[in-house]
């Protein structure tokens, strides 16, 4: 019998599962540094780390994975509800009962050989009352070493589960890492998570994608909150005010970019600071605004393109106590990407002699998991236990045509609307069709644990539960020219976008009204000091009548897909737009 702990549902728990799995031994984990230390030692001796050139990057260590388990799998991610309907068209569904059947059988035996780990982890700043626990059992020592850094893990989180009497279940073993035998399974009316044969950090940090966006999605909408897939940053100005921004991109969008941004030389005294570059959990407090935090303790970044002129910030945060997944090496045992620098790598990530024919030397998922206290920029004001106050939203999709560089929404719902329509257009490169849209609403696609157009009504729900709500934006650093171009610079100087949006919540920079929203005056943006000109920022901050009358149809066309469930309000919105276009 397990213990360790005062807290009686854990304890019984812990002991059906080492009963099913049937673990050599079993580890509560406290979080502390000597803990970590033998978890590193035993990593190291049973090679699933390598220790990286200690001179360069002391206290680095390579993981390298099976090359069949390199990323999130959203065709074996399901949402298990009562009903189908409350899954929605958005998830794969199953029953719990079939779910739980499915999984149960492959944990069965599954950690027999095996460590078993306890980790207690809180998301979210220990003494905030918007952080919300969890425990995961796994028996992964990698899985341990990534969520130290990702999670306020150990003892406190034990503590506080004890004091609170509530946490998420998250079963995770890695079993023979088959993707035949793979499932990634949740029951959100039972706060329970269940993954199986992936050690992959989305499908088995389940502290992550699964906890703090697909569980807690439906637990903030049972208690009145938002889980969201958004960085958190906060813009300073030289008078030394601070706003701070949420924003939801799709991936490979540049979130953990834009969430370190370094200000153009021009702009002398502003800031970013780094709240969080990928979850945001949003309240509203008791004067009226949405109050936020970032559930995470650490970044678990996309390596590739990571450089000096993407990410100097990000870089810098990687040359001490980071875990790199997947990466290649050079020959001096550095880890290394494509689009680090032009040195030739000597190892790829499986392993090999570096020869180009294989392909890229770093897989392109291939990750850095690393401590939030390591990154420069960031936000004090992250580990305030009341958050901090939004005052702008932000979505953003890729898109080479049709959307404008920036607009404001008119309303909350019209701000619903936008984010429920958010997309990214694929490339040739990728589909061999340019201009595919895929809807990927509010970035949530693959991360909301309950049906779409039950999400949209709790969105709009928030007008009746706060009266100072955040202005939403829309932005789209992406638009390209009929060169193929493309027409921003992007990078640093989104800063001059952002200035606009934190004027336009001041109620101090003008815009002109258009069907599609609020768009700035041409020279209401700051393009000093770039090569842009007057008539490229015209067509960067036009309305193409007629191309947004065909997007509201496709928008339309999509949300039929929701069928009766749909808020009318969307469609009333939608409609007002198609009216006002002409
Ligand atoms: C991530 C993702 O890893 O969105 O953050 O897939
Ligand atoms: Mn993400």
């Amino acid at each position: 019998m397990s213990t360790n702990t005062s807290n009686a549902a854990l304890a019984e728990w812990v002991n059906a599962v080492a009963k099913q799995t049937n673990p050599d031994q079993i580890h509560w984990c406290t979080g502390t540094d000597e803990e970590n230390r033998e978890l590193t030692e035993l990593l190291l001796s049973d090679g699933s780390f390598k220790e990286l050139n200690p001179e360069t990057h002391p206290n680095c260590y390579l993981h390298l994975s099976d090359s069949q388990d390199v990323a999130r799998v959203e065709h074996l991610t399901f949402i298990c509800t009562s009903e189908e309907e409350d899954a929605g068209p958005n998830n794969h569904w199953m029953s719990p009962a079939e779910g739980h059947a499915k999984i149960d059988a492959l944990f069965e035996g599954s950690m027999r050989g095996r460590t078993m780990y306890v980790i207690p982890y809180c998301m979210g700043p220990i003494d905030s009352p918007l952080s919300r626990c969890g425990v995961e059992i796994t028996d992964s020592p990698y899985v341990v070493a990534n969520m130290r850094i990702m999670t306020r893990m150990g003892s406190p989180a034990l503590l506080r589960i004890e004091r609170e009497n509530t946490f998420v279940k998250g079963l995770h073993s890695i079993g023979d890492l088959s993707p035949e035998r793979r499932y990634i399974m949740h029951f959100p009316e039972e706060l329970s998570i269940k993954s199986f044969g992936s050690g992959y950090g989305g499908n088995a940090l389940l502290g992550k994608k699964c906890h703090a966006l697909r569980i807690a999605s439906y637990q903030a909408r049972n208690e009145g909150w938002l889980a969201e897939h958004m960085l958190i940053l906060g813009l300073e100005n030289p008078e030394g005010e601070v706003h701070y921004i949420a924003a939801a991109f799709p991936s490979a969008c540049g979130k953990t970019n834009l969430a370190m941004l370094i200000a153009p030389e021009s702009y002398k005294g502003w800031k970013i600071w780094t709240v969080g570059d990928d979850i945001c959990w949003m309240r509203p407090g008791e004067d009226g605004r949405l109050w936020a935090i970032n559930p995470e303790a650490g970044f678990f970044g996309v390596a590739p393109g990571t450089s000096k002129s993407t990410n100097p910030t990000a870089l810098e945060m990687l040359y001490e106590d980071t875990i790199f997944t997947n990466v290649a090496t050079t020959a001096d045992n550095q880890p290394w990407w494509e689009g680090l620098d032009d040195r030739v790598p000597a190892k790829d990530w499986q392993g090999r002699d570096y020869d180009p024919a294989n392909g890229p030397a770093a897989q392109p998922n291939s990750r850095f998991t690393v401590s939030s206290k390591r990154c420069g920029s960031y936000s004090e004001m992250a580990e305030a236990p009341q958050g901090v106050p939004i005052s702008a939203i932000i979505f953003g999709g890729r898109r080479e045509r049709l959307v404008p560089l920036v607009f404001e929404t008119k309303s909350w719902a019209h701000g619903v609307l936008v984010g429920a329509a958010m997309a990214s257009e694929t490339t040739a490169a990728a589909t061999g069709a340019v201009g595919v849209v895929r809807r990927d609403p509010m970035a949530m696609k693959p991360f909301c644990g309950y049906n779409f157009a039950d999400y949209w009504a709790h969105w709009l729900s928030f007008t009746e539960r706060a009266d100072n709500l955040p202005g939403i934006f829309h932005v789209n650093w992406f638009r390209k020219d009929t060169d193929g171009k493309f027409m921003w610079p992007g990078f640093g100087e989104n800063m001059r976008v952002l200035e606009w949006i934190v004027e336009r919540c001041k109620g101090t920079v003008d815009a002109q009204e258009t069907a599609i929203g609020f768009i700035p005056s041409t020279d209401d943006i700051n393009v000093d000091g770039l090569s842009i000109d007057a008539e490229q920022m015209q067509e960067l901050l036009s309305v193409d009548q007629q191309g947004w009358l065909g997007e509201v149809d496709q928008i339309n066309e999509y949300l039929d897909t929701y069928g009766e469930r749909l808020p009318a309000s969307m469609r009333e919105e939608l409609h007002r737009i198609k009216q006002e276009l002409g």
